[in-house]
């Protein structure tokens, strides 16, 4: 294969979708040696078959808000790949959606998930929708009409849907609810349920959990440990949350979170009700950190800013893609930064990615690092075809086992003949040959 000429067809084929072409040059890049070493890849044209979805649905949403205005927005699924596992992948509600972003997502998801050994394949869907400023029972009413259209498409050994941006527990119950309704089963065919509803202890910290567990293992790899650290964090959902709960458990110090407005800046450490605060923040629906600077002395608000300017050891993106650029990774590395672990999907821009690689700092790519969010809805999964519930210990020590094992092998595929382990080579490579190898001996699908 010949990386350009295939960009060159894709572009031309799906143009503008920069976020897509994007994820697929930078998989098609470090997968490119090991592609063309292995004659059976190239005769069953692996490559054009694997960066296409299998396939796109696009969908009208109507529904009323509160007054009985009736809006309109467009609803997606992409079923990207399934050669190892039903398709799997979240949602996302955001303004800012569209294909490129799902196909970005879903092309990513197919790798995340074998990395994750689990029987998973790759797809992502979601909505322009966006859930700000919306009341609970407009949420619930978009859920439902979403789901409407969405629910003869998946299915528990087919495609089982999980939340992203802006869809977290209230709208996988919603959006549950009306599966449940229509399809008249109780089914494994949602992760991150309810707990008393088939729902698994440690998906809502998973993500975050995964991200930090990742990073300990990095900083092994120098003979350093998380303990005393001053840790950077972007965005305050989810998985900002998770992973700002692990790093202050393992002894860290979280001095950043974000939101669109900017970020807060507390050298005292945001942990324990300082963190509940954030999220009291988060569920007003109006996504912004200002506040925060105003409840507690130690803090600052900088405002339309973002947080890689700080002085910190470790930096863990968590807000969404593109949100730290070649300028920032240079302020990083100017202050010391050590690592910089992707809890979001495709944070770092590719200039970000090599002004990092090159000064050797320890980076490592959302597909790797943000995966446990995915394992544990396997684990759900696994939880629901069974039918009992695992404890809160088994369930973590199945995730950290998972983030370990994922992170031998992205050493195993991208150690550099210097030392340096490049973990986007090794993800990629590791993830790529368990999908590819399935293709191949499924034949031409
Ligand atoms: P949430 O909706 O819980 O939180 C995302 C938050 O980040 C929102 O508050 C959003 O605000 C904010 N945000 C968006 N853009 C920016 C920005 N430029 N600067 C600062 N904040 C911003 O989503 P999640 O926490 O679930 O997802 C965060 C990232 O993690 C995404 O990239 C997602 O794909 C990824 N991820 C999520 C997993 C999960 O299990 N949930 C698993 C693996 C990855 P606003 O809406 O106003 O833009
Ligand atoms: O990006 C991701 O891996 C997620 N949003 C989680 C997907 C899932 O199916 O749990």
């Amino acid at each position: 294969m010949n990386v350009d000429t295939i960009m060159n067809d894709l572009v031309k084929r799906h143009p503008g979708e920069v976020e897509y072409h994007q994820a697929v040059r930078e998989v098609l890049e470090s997968i490119e040696e090991v592609y063309n070493e292995n004659p059976h890849f190239r005769s069953a044209n692996i490559v054009d078959r694997i960066i296409e979805p299998d396939r796109v649905m696009v969908f009208k949403v109507p529904w009323a808000d509160d007054q009985g205005s009736v809006h309109v927005n467009l609803g997606y699924r992409i079923q990207f790949n399934n050669a190892i596992g039903p398709y799997k992948g979240g949602l996302r509600f955001h303004a800012s959606v569209n294909l490129s972003i799902l196909k970005f997502l879903g092309f990513e998801q197919i790798f995340k998930n074998s990395l994750t050994s689990l029987p998973m394949g790759g797809a992502k869907g979601g909505s322009d929708f966006d859930p700000k400023g919306k009341s609970n029972a407009e949420i619930m009413r978009f859920c439902q009409a979403f789901m409407m259209e969405l629910w003869n498409n998946i299915g528990p050994d087919t495609d089982v849907p999980a939340g992203d941006i802006g869809v977290g527990g209230r709208e996988i119950g919603y959006l549950y609810g009306m599966y449940r309704k229509l399809a008249r089963e109780n089914t494994g065919v949602l992760t991150g349920k309810g707990i008393n509803w088939g729902g698994s202890l440690i998906r809502p910290e998973a993500t975050g959990f995964g991200c930090v567990y990742f990073t300990k293992e990095m900083l092994a790899t120098k003979g350093e440990i998380l303990k005393g650290k001053t840790v950077a964090i972007s965005g305050f959902g989810n998985v900002a949350w998770g992973a700002a709960l692990k790093v202050t458990e393992l002894g860290g110090k979280v001095v950043t979170l974000s939101g669109p407005d900017g970020y807060v800046y507390d050298p005292e450490g945001i942990s324990a009700e300082k963190i509940e605060y954030m999220l009291e923040l988060r569920a007003s629906n109006e996504d912004i950190v200002a506040p925060y600077a105003l409840e507690f002395d130690s803090a600052q608000f900088v405002q339309g800013k973002r947080p890689w300017e700080v002085k910190v050891d470790i930096a863990l993106p968590c807000a969404t893609q593109n949100e730290l650029d070649g300028a920032d990774a240079e302020l990083l590395i100017a202050n010391g930064c050590i690592c910089v672990c992707e809890g979001a999907n495709m944070p770092c821009t590719p200039e970000a990615i090599e002004k990092l690689q090159e000064k050797q700092v320890l980076y490592a790519p959302g597909k790797a690092a943000n995966a446990g969010g995915v394992a544990t809805s396997g684990l759900e999964m696994a939880q629901n075809s069974m039918k009992i519930n695992w404890s809160r210990a088994e369930v973590d020590d199945r995730l950290h086992h998972i983030m370990t094992n994922i992170h031998e092998n992205c050493v195993k595929y991208g150690t550099n003949a210097d030392g340096y382990v490049d973990y986007v080579k090794g993800a990629n490579i590791a993830g790529f040959l368990k999908v590819a190898d399935a293709m191949v001996d499924q034949g031409l699908l």
